[in-house]
């Protein structure tokens, strides 16, 4: 791990001196449009066009709209490749590469039939390209180094221009060095609005985006591993985790339209609580409606973008999640062994002699150590935190909170607080008499260890 960290060092020390090396000539962007730059992880509000054909903005999740100028009625936007610092949750920073200071970068909104003009500054210390996920473009605009253009070198501007042809929601991401670029935080979102009434397009009160990203991060570390193909422990909504990703706030009875794109390696049921909710579209373009049927888990597979959508007409708080388990948990060290009944006392010392990060933990299940608050390497998430009103909630990862409020306001989108619950609709315990509990018949009885589960190797997690 030492000399791990020391490699990565110097690999990093390498980047930060190429980059500072790479100061793009003031004349040479005189003719550009002013590069923004987002220091904040938090939420920006929605951001009302100024110029342009109207439209309803998204709103992303822990992330903000590039702002773009109008140059003779084309849209020109400037997105700078950059290594960035982005903070996932509170107290745990990661070096990512990304845009415009965050990662993922700013989402892109336009409207369907918009001339755009793309510039992008390359401040990475190797070549990138910018695909446009989705869109029908002219081929030497869909961004895949050497099959459609040279790739772009560090320290140079390259203007990408198309019209945005169809609505629906988008992505980009470099395609050169996809590995590299991609493990580090390379993507941002694209929405383009239908210009008018769209029989397939609801008009929405709220419409939220994100991306589902992974990274490998050593706990104690801050900078992640490139070469990881699929054990990533770092499970993200727009490079934040649970507790870190804000709440989907709304109206109560508003029609919700969330976005979401998997630019992950593996999939994500992403499963809501409380509600149904239709797909109605994908990268491809809004789906038919004879295509549409009520779910509670959309999957999402790699590479794919779903839109769901739903009235939401429950008050409350309501989870909404990724449905596999390890994906809404935090850090773990890899070879923590499964220990639920053991018995441990005076086990301690000979477990370490076989497990040396062994600590007395998890013997009831894994629950006890959200209350423990683990000591932690600096600059890791816990592996489960978070709290409710009721205590701690035990996950951590793809995870976030659909608040649902009669007195939420129509365009505010401000976490609200707590939810406050009607007397008597709270699971409590229960103090009288209980019935008694009927068994399967014939069932084994239990032996003494029943919880005991065996351990099927060091590593034997997933
Ligand atoms: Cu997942």
């Amino acid at each position: 791990m030492t000399q791990n960290m020391s490699s990565r060092r110097h690999f990093f020390a390498g980047a930060a001196a190429s980059v500072a090396g790479l100061v793009v000539a003031r004349s040479a962007l005189a003719a550009l449009p002013e590069p923004v730059t987002q220091t904040s992880a938090a939420t920006a509000a929605p951001r009302m066009p100024n110029t342009g054909r109207p439209y309803n903005p998204v709103v992303t999740l822990n992330g903000w709209t590039l702002p773009w100028r109008m140059n003779n009625g084309v849209k020109e936007f400037h997105l700078v490749a950059e290594p960035v610092v982005r903070e996932v949750a509170p107290g745990f920073v990661v070096n990512m590469w990304g845009y415009n200071g965050q990662s993922p970068g700013p989402t892109i909104e336009v409207v369907e039939g918009d001339r755009v003009r793309l510039f992008v500054t390359n401040k990475l210390p190797e070549p990138t390209t910018v695909h446009w996920h989705g869109q029908r473009l002219p081929a030497g605009m869909d961004g895949v180094a050497g099959l459609n253009q040279p790739s772009i070198p560090a320290g140079k501007t390259f203007v990408y221009e198309f019209d945005a042809r169809r609505p629906g929601t988008f992505m980009y991401h470099p395609h050169a060095d996809e590995m590299t670029q991609m493990a580090m935080g390379m993507h941002g979102f694209w929405v383009t609005h239908p210009k008018a009434k769209h029989p397939l397009i609801s008009e929405v009160d709220r419409d939220f985006c994100f991306l589902l990203n992974a990274f490998d991060v050593e706990p104690g570390s801050r900078t992640p591993k490139i070469n990881t193909m699929t054990d990533f422990n770092i499970w993200c909504w727009n490079s934040r985790i649970f507790p870190g990703i804000d709440t989907l706030n709304v109206r109560h009875g508003d029609r919700v339209r969330i976005r979401i794109g998997n630019l992950t390696m593996t999939n994500h049921p992403i499963h809501l609580h409380g509600h149904e909710f239709e797909v109605t579209g994908t990268d491809g373009g809004p789906t038919p409606v004879v295509s549409r049927w009520p779910e509670v888990t959309a999957d999402i597979a790699v590479g794919q973008m779903r839109q769901l959508e739903f009235i939401a007409d429950e008050e409350g708080d309501w989870a909404i999640h990724c449905h596999k388990s390890h994906h809404t948990m935090n850090a773990m060290g890899h070879d923590v062994p499964t220990m639920i009944g053991v018995d441990h006392r005076g086990l301690v010392g000979k477990i370490q002699k076989v497990v040396p990060d062994y600590m007395l933990m998890g013997e009831r299940g894994m629950y006890d150590m959200k209350e423990m608050e683990m000591p932690i390497p600096e600059n890791t998430a816990p592996m489960m935190t978070g709290h409710g009103q009721f205590g701690p909630i035990g996950m951590g990862g793809m995870l976030s909170v659909l608040k649902v409020r009669k007195d939420q306001k129509p365009g505010d989108y401000s976490d609200p607080g707590n939810y406050t619950f009607p007397p008597g609709t709270v699971a409590r315990e229960w103090t009288g008499a209980a019935p008694s509990a009927t068994r399967q018949a014939g069932a084994m009885p239990a032996p003494a260890n029943a919880s005991t589960v065996k351990r099927h190797g060091p590593g034997m997690t997933h």
